[in-house]
């Protein structure tokens, strides 16, 4: 009687902590040394997909908003600000244990037309330009005030080769856009992070010019905390040396390093085609979606590896990382069935079509579980 009572709790232990081990998701694991999130679609952030929330709920302790704090939904016309979105997500995020990042205060790819014209239609002066970057921000983050972990305060200011981008921004004000940007936010919300945020860091000009504006602000006197690295990833870019590279010379700078809207293209990209610049455009040819069907198992297990090869480099470095965010949930919510070519299927995301985890996930787990 004795022993099978001692055979069935030790049962019961085995059993229980075999489940503890497979309900563990990525925010215990991942979660001990950074934070692990992803952006969020407007239908996520309102609480409409129920199988993303579960997701989030087992896998994530932070969240981006994918679109709806840009500027040009959030202040469509000069002094008419639209939140609903973006309140629903900072809602979302508290209800669901998520520290909420802002994404982004001064970005030119979405800023609304009427930002850079006067009541002419004519280019508007530096020193209103200035007014309007201004009140956008001390409006959108001071409306948030205490309830937004971290700020993209700047997004993709610099070109690959380490020149400033020659943006309205940029051409209108100078590079001193960015410091007016930083400072504006910290005195909207003293107790924000703020990030400066790019594309292809992997890039020596742009890993070098982002290391000098960093050395700059801070030299300012101006609040910044962090670095985002974008890392909108192919099976065969950008180069992982290159990329480690830039992720210690960031950490070197004394900041955070963020990997901020990590995702895997695996469909082959059009000639010509490089970086994230949402403007690249090219016509679908059926050449360019070549996996409607489901991805083969020689492909599927070459993105389980590369993703794999990333988080690797994560972990090495998990005492300079504070956040890695994907940027989507599951395959099926993913940019890149859009971008650069319109109407393909991708799988860049560590979530497939169905919601469910690819192998990857588990990897990762039992990495960070060590
Ligand atoms: O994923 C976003 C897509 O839905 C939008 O149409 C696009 C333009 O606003 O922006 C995408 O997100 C971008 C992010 O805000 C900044 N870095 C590049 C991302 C992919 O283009």
């Amino acid at each position: 009687m004795k022993t099978a009572r001692i055979f069935i709790s030790s049962l019961v232990v085995v059993v229980s902590s075999f489940a503890a081990y497979a309900q563990q998701g990525m925010k215990e694991t991942v979660g001990q040394y950074c934070l692990i999130g992803s952006s969020l679609n407007q239908r996520q952030s309102d609480g409409l997909d129920a199988a993303a929330s579960a997701i989030v709920r087992t896998h994530f302790n932070t969240a981006v908003a994918e679109n709806c704090m840009k500027s040009g939904p959030l202040q469509p016309e000069e002094g008419r600000f639209d939140f609903r979105a973006a309140d629903n997500f900072v809602d979302y995020c508290e209800q669901n244990g998520l520290k909420a990042i802002g994404h982004c205060l001064v970005w030119h790819s979405q800023a609304p037309g009427w930002f850079f014209k006067d009541k002419d239609g004519q280019q508007v002066t530096r020193e209103e330009l200035i007014k309007r970057i201004k009140a956008h921000i001390h409006t959108v983050v001071g409306r948030y005030k205490g309830r937004i972990h971290g700020w993209d305060v700047v997004n993709e200011a610099i070109e690959d080769n380490g020149t400033f981008r020659k943006s309205p921004f940029y051409n209108i004000i100078g590079e001193e856009f960015i410091d007016i940007a930083f400072q504006a936010a910290h005195e909207a919300d003293p107790d924000a992070e703020l990030y400066y945020n790019d594309y292809s860091m992997s890039q020596k000009g742009k890993r070098e010019t982002t290391c000098k504006l960093v050395k700059h602000l801070k030299e300012k006197g101006l609040r910044i905390d962090g670095v985002g690295m974008q890392s909108h990833n192919g099976l065969d870019y950008p180069n992982v040396d290159e990329y480690e590279k830039s992720l210690l010379a960031f950490a070197d700078c004394g900041v955070k390093v963020m990997i901020t809207e990590l995702d895997f293209n695996v469909l082959p990209n059009p000639k010509g085609f490089g970086g994230a610049a949402v403007e690249q455009n090219f016509d679908y040819q059926k050449k360019y979606n070549p996996y409607t069907n489901g991805l083969p198992k020689d492909k599927a297990k070459e993105l389980n590896e590369r993703i794999f090869e990333f988080f690797k480099i994560y972990y090495r470095h998990r005492d300079k990382i504070s956040r890695i965010n994907l940027w989507g949930i599951s395959d099926a919510n993913s940019w890149l069935n859009g971008w650069p070519v319109p109407g393909r299927t991708n799988y860049p995301l560590l979530f497939d079509r169905d919601y469910k985890a690819k192998p990857v996930v588990e990897d990762i787990i039992k990495l960070y579980s060590k």
